[in-house]
């Protein structure tokens, strides 16, 4: 169905005002490819474990075998929910069909899916929906629009189907917007549609799929992936920083490994949690949300790792909760100490390294009324303008070993010499 020129051209933006009050989300890549975890006929392959069928060019006869072994008896969707919000994720963001063209519900368009083509048989996304619909995390769905190596018509299978005249637009019209509706349509409110591959797409096409996705849910948001310069919300480059302070909507992705979205038994360094903590306060102090990904096991659990390692970063997040959530970036440049997250009339001073002569300064001149202290505990710290900064005096050690935070109230605005480094 093509939808007419006025249509195409009338992308209406999405209400994106709850994305910065949430800042941390949940990606889970799970499939199939959990299975293999990026290993193949033994052999090994680095990188991304969920390219698996292209990295060994696996036939979708014998790929689809794999269907056959998915069975994550271990899955529990409240589990996986209550972990999330333990952790101090607001909103979970699950594959629903990745590049191998598997539907990770009960899919009426196309038989290789989690229902029909498993020994597991249950609808694993209505499951998750439930549970977040019962605990209140906001649930979005990721969908590889572009690449579906399953399908003659999509981008990227040139191993099954080499001299065939793709035609684009039927894969759009007859697997990928039939699926989105379902999507939009079977499972509640959808927070986001994480669109993942609009590279080679038409700006039309593009369009297409963000008026298909509002057509149902207008406030659905859409990711940048989209294309064109497309989407409600921006995402940046895998693992990459955000390099600017802005308050637009956007956020960065990490892995918890350095290289595999999926499950991968190859890919074995992980981040620790300092350094996910790092990732995260870098992501946040220039005002981006932040979306940390695990890959589930092939049997429905995550890995002890990520278990371990998310729950520390969780239990210092929600200690420090009023710093992050909701928060806008720093209003100054690069630190020596570490990081600052900000809201109207306030500052928090987010402390990795504890200054060895106990002396902490900002620039905050002719703010009256400014008063500091440790967010956790409330207590105040001893403070005075001079030359045009504030000088904290702080006691010998951290109260916090992983990230001390410092509140600073002040009245007035930050004067315009934001661009400052602080000493
Ligand atoms: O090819 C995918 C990849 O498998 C993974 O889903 C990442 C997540 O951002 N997106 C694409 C590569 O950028």
């Amino acid at each position: 169905m093509q939808l007419n020129a006025q249509q195409l051209n009338t992308t209406q933006k999405a209400d994106t005002k709850w994305f910065p009050e949430a800042k941390l989300g949940l990606f889970l890549h799970y499939g199939l490819y959990a299975l293999p975890a990026g290993v193949w006929k033994d052999k090994e392959y680095k990188g991304v474990a969920e390219w698996i069928q292209l990295q060994a060019k696996i036939p979708i006869s014998e790929y689809e075998q794999l269907a056959t072994q998915f069975n994550p008896q271990k899955f529990n969707a409240n589990e996986w929910v209550l972990f999330a919000k333990e952790c101090g994720f607001k909103y979970i963001v699950i594959t629903a069909k990745h590049h191998d063209g598997f539907a990770m519900y009960k899919s009426e368009v196309s038989k290789f899916n989690i229902v029909d083509a498993t020994p597991f048989k249950r609808d694993l996304i209505q499951e998750l929906a439930d549970a977040c619909k019962k605990h209140g995390m906001k649930l979005g769905f990721y969908y590889s629009q572009s690449r579906d190596w399953h399908e003659a018509d999509a981008e990227g299978n040139v191993w099954d189907f080499k001299d065939y005249q793709k035609n684009f637009q039927k894969y759009l019209d007859e697997k990928c917007k039939p699926q989105l509706q379902e999507l939009l349509t079977k499972y509640g409110d959808v927070a986001l549609i994480w669109f993942d591959g609009g590279r080679n797409m038409s700006d039309a096409e593009s369009t297409q799929l963000v008026n298909w996705v509002h057509k149902f849910q207008p406030n659905c948001l859409t990711s940048s992936r989209i294309g064109n310069g497309r989407g409600d919300y921006e995402t940046l480059s895998d693992n990459k920083l955000p390099t600017v302070t802005s308050d637009l909507a956007y956020e960065a992705l990490f892995t918890h490994n350095f290289k595999s979205w999926g499950y991968s038994t190859v890919e074995k360094k992980l981040r620790t949690s300092q350094e996910l903590l790092e990732v995260l306060l870098k992501t946040i102090s220039k005002g981006a949300n932040l979306l940390f990904n695990i890959g589930p096991k092939p049997e429905g659990v995550f890995q002890e790792e990520s278990i371990r390692d998310f729950r520390i970063i969780g239990k210092w997040v929600n200690a420090n909760a009023e710093a992050i959530y909701g928060s806008k970036g720093s209003p100054y440049q690069e630190l020596p100490w570490g990081y600052i997250t900000s809201k109207p009339g306030a500052l928090y001073l987010h402390v990795l390294k504890w200054p060895v002569d106990h002396k902490l300064s900002i620039p905050l001149n002719g703010q009256q009324d400014s008063k500091a202290s440790f967010l956790v505990s409330g207590k105040k710290i001893k403070s005075k303008i001079s030359d045009q900064n504030l000088t904290l005096s702080l006691p010998a050690g951290p109260p916090d070993t992983l990230c001390t935070v410092i509140k600073i109230s002040y009245r007035g605005s930050i004067s315009t010499v934001e661009q400052q480094i602080i000493k």
